[in-house]
C-alpha cells in the first residue's frame, strides 16, 4: 500500500470508532470502494443453476414404498444444503478474489433494479430479479425463477452493524424461501451473522459466524454452524452442517442423520450420523474451488433502463476504477440529490414510492397461512423482523412481522425492464 493510502486508511479506521451504525454513511478511502452495487449480490444465489434445480429432480418412483420416499426426501434436503453452501463462496469471498480484499459496495438507491438470466444447456433458463425495496434501512429483495423445473426462490436481506475494536460485526435480517412446485415442497433458509476481519492491515475479509438454518416443509431441518480460523480448526471459512429429521430431534446432536463439515470456500465432506466426517475416509460433499460459477447474462448498458444498477452507477463506477476521489464524490452527489428531490416531491404530493416486483406483507396483521408461516412453525423460528434465524419466544420474537414477497404478476406485466 502507498503511504497516502495507508494514512487515509488510518484516518478511516479512526472515523469508524465514532460510527453510528449506518455503514453506508462511512466515507471510505477510494481504494476500498467497490464499483458494484449491493443490489447485484442477489445473483450469487444461483450461479450454479444446476444445483439450484437439482433437488426438484430427486423424486421417488410413483410406486415407491415409504422407505424410498423417505430416503428421497432426505436426499433433497442434502441437495438443498449443497446448493446453499455453493452460494457462499461468491457471496462472501468474491471481492477478495477479484479485487484483493473485501470492498465497500455501492449503496443502492430506492427502486434500483438488477436483472439478468442464466441460459444453461442442461437446466434451461433461470431468471434473476433484484430490487432495492428500501433505502433507510437498506433492503434488497430478489426472485429467482427456473420455469422449466418449476423451481423458484424469493428472499430479501438487510444488515445492521456494530463496531468493536478490531472488527465490524454484522447481523443479517431477512430470509429466503425456495419452492419446488413439482413436489409441492418448500425450504426456508436464514442468513448467518458475520464480521469483517483484517481491518488493521487494510485487507478486510468477511468471516461467517453463528448459525443459519434450512427448514424443509417435509420436516427435515439443517443447522449450519460457522466459524473462522482457530475454532473448529486452523482454517478460515469453516462450517458444520447437521441434518435432523425434525426440529425437536435437533435438540441433541447425536440425533443428526447426516453431518457435513469443511470449508464453505473450499472442500467439505459428508458422512451418515452425527460423527464429524473426515477428509481422509469420508465422501467429498462439495469443492467450491472446482466448480466455476456460471456468469449471469446482463443486457448491454445502452439497452438498460435508467433504474438498472450498472447503467445508473456507470459514472460513479468509472470514477472508482480511476480512483478519482473528486469525481466519485461529484457523481455520487448527482444520484443522491436526484433521490432527495424525488423523496421531497413524493412528500409534497403524498404519493409514496411504489416498489416494482415485491410486496411488503404483514404477517402479524393478516394471519397468513403460507409456506413462510408453515416453515417458521416447523423450525420454531420467529415470524417477526428480528435478526435472521431468531427463535420463537426469544427476545426478538416481537414487534413488526413484515416480509418482502415476490409479486410474479407484476413481473409478468412489466413492460419497461427487459431481461
Ligand atoms: C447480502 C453479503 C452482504 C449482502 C454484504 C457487510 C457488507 C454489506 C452486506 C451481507 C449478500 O447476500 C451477502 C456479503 C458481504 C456483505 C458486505 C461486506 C462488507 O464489508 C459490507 C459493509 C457495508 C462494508 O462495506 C463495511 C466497510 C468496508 C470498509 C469493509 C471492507
Amino acid at each position: 500500500m502507498s503511504q497516502a493510502s495507508s494514512s487515509s486508511w488510518t484516518s478511516f479506521l479512526s472515523s469508524i470508532t465514532s460510527f453510528n451504525g449506518d455503514l453506508a454513511s462511512l466515507t471510505a478511502p477510494p481504494f476500498i470502494l467497490s464499483p458494484t452495487s449491493l443490489v447485484e449480490f442477489s445473483q450469487y444465489w444461483a450461479e450454479h443453476p444446476d444445483l439450484f434445480v437439482e433437488a426438484s429432480l430427486l423424486r421417488a418412483d410413483d410406486n415407491a414404498g415409504a422407505p424410498e420416499i423417505e430416503a428421497m426426501a432426505l436426499k433433497r434436503a442434502i441437495s438443498v444444503t449443497k446448493w446453499f453452501i455453493s452460494t457462499l463462496r461468491s457471496q462472501y469471498c468474491l471481492r477478495n478474489e477479484s479485487m484483493g480484499s473485501e470492498k465497500k459496495p455501492l449503496n443502492p438507491f430506492l427502486g434500483e433494479v438488477f436483472v439478468g438470466k442464466w441460459d444453461s444447456p442442461l437446466v434451461g433458463e433461470t431468471v434473476l430479479l433484484s430490487e432495492q425495496v428500501s433505502h433507510h434501512p437498506a433492503v434488497t429483495a430478489y426472485g429467482i425463477i427456473n420455469a422449466s423445473h418449476n423451481v423458484s426462490l424469493q428472499g430479501y436481506n438487510g444488515v445492521k452493524a456494530t463496531i468493536s475494536k478490531a472488527s465490524i460485526n454484522v447481523k443479517q435480517y431477512g430470509h429466503g424461501i425456495l419452492q419446488l412446485d413439482d413436489l409441492n415442497e418448500s425450504y426456508l433458509y436464514t442468513l448467518p451473522p458475520l464480521h469483517i476481519e483484517g481491518l488493521i492491515s487494510a485487507s478486510p475479509f468477511v468471516e461467517l459466524e453463528g448459525t443459519s438454518y434450512i427448514q424443509s416443509s417435509n420436516g427435515f431441518i439443517v443447522q449450519i454452524d460457522y466459524s473462522g480460523r482457530g475454532y473448529f480448526s486452523g482454517k478460515k471459512h469453516t462450517f458444520k452442517a447437521r441434518i435432523y429429521r425434525d426440529q425437536l430431534s435437533s435438540a441433541n446432536k447425536d440425533n443428526a442423520l447426516v453431518t457435513i463439515s469443511g470449508q464453505w470456500s473450499d472442500k467439505s465432506y459428508i458422512a451418515k450420523g452425527s460423527a464429524t466426517p473426515s477428509s481422509k475416509t469420508d465422501e467429498l460433499f462439495y469443492d467450491a474451488m472446482a466448480v466455476k460459477p456460471e456468469q449471469l447474462q446482463v443486457k448491454p448498458l445502452e439497452s438498460q433502463h435508467p433504474l438498472e444498477s450498472r447503467r445508473a452507477w456507470k459514472k460513479v463506477a468509472d470514477a472508482i476504477k480511476k480512483s478519482d476521489y473528486d469525481q466519485i464524490h461529484q457523481e455520487k452527489s448527482i444520484i443522491e440529490n436526484e433521490q432527495r428531490d424525488l423523496r421531497k416531491k413524493e412528500q409534497e404530493s403524498g404519493a409514496k414510492w411504489q416498489t416494482r416486483w415485491f410486496d411488503n406483507v404483514d404477517y402479524a396483521a393478516e394471519q397468513k397461512h403460507d409456506p413462510f408461516t408453515n416453515l417458521t412453525n416447523l423450525a420454531n423460528l420467529s415470524i417477526h423482523n428480528g435478526p435472521s434465524g431468531s427463535a420463537k419466544s426469544s427476545k426478538y420474537d416481537t414487534g413488526e412481522a413484515k416480509h418482502w414477497r415476490l409479486n410474479l404478476d407484476n413481473w409478468k406485466q412489466e413492460t419497461e425492464i427487459k431481461l
